[in-house]
């Protein structure tokens, strides 16, 4: 799929997801891929599982002090964390002194191919940030700066309960896009869209059939 090709008019059928629900460009460098992550779910939930249980998901402080709502992990070749020190990168996790575990190759794979599938070519991720939101969790607007070259994309995967996604302009006080992000979907973003402004509303109560009552973010990034 070569969304941003000027040349390419149609949507293709091999576009579509299971529900027939189509790409779409949120801005210059935005885009939803309903449902992407869908056909390999499960091998999906197979690779998290392992790095879940040596990398559990636990509840970091920020530099001001305060717990942060959302609960987190990663893996790969460093992990974002947050403590009275700052947010940045690490080689090993705090928590077990222990390097993270390794990015899963498929994870590495659908995050390359989403991004591809966005017009971002080349993309190789190597580190994964995995959030984990109950109901009543919010995020509240943010930039993601810490990582060393911003002319990498963020892939971000979404699982479980829905969300509404904040889309932010450049500065805090711009305008903010609503947008529903369900099971499976992939939310690409890059270029001129990389340091906007984002958050997540609180998680509304409820219960997904295959993941509970939790949403699971997933957000591949090139830290170096
Ligand atoms: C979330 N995501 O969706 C939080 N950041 O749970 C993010 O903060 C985020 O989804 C950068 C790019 C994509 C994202
Ligand atoms: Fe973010």
């Amino acid at each position: 799929m070569i969304l941003c090709s000027p040349a390419r008019t149609a949507i293709m059928q091999s576009d579509l997801d299971l529900f027939g629900r189509q790409p779409q460009r949120l801005a210059t460098h935005t885009v939803l891929l309903p449902g992407f992550v869908l056909p390999r779910l499960e091998a999906l939930l197979d690779a998290l599982r392992p790095v879940l249980r040596a990398a559990p998901f636990r509840h970091m402080e920020t530099p001001g002090g305060q717990a942060i709502a959302v609960a987190l992990s990663n893996c790969g070749d460093l992990g974002w964390v947050s403590d009275r020190q700052g947010y940045r990168y690490t080689t090993h996790d705090p928590l077990s002194g222990a390097p993270w575990p390794a990015l899963p190759a498929l994870l590495a794979q659908l995050a390359h191919e989403a991004a591809a599938a966005a017009g971002f070519d080349g993309f190789h991720a190597d580190t994964c940030l995995i959030n984990h939101y109950l109901p009543g969790t919010r995020l509240s607007l943010h930039q993601d700066r810490n990582e060393r070259d911003f002319s990498h994309p963020i892939v971000s995967i979404s699982l479980g309960l829905p969300a509404v996604f904040l889309l932010g302009g450049q500065q805090r006080g711009d305008a903010t896009q609503k947008v529903p992000l369900g099971h499976g979907d992939v939310l690409v973003w890059g270029g001129d869209d990389r340091l906007r402004f984002h958050g997540v509303q609180p998680i509304k109560p409820g219960e997904h059939p295959r993941m509970g009552s939790r949403r699971i973010n997933l957000t591949l990034r090139r830290a170096t």
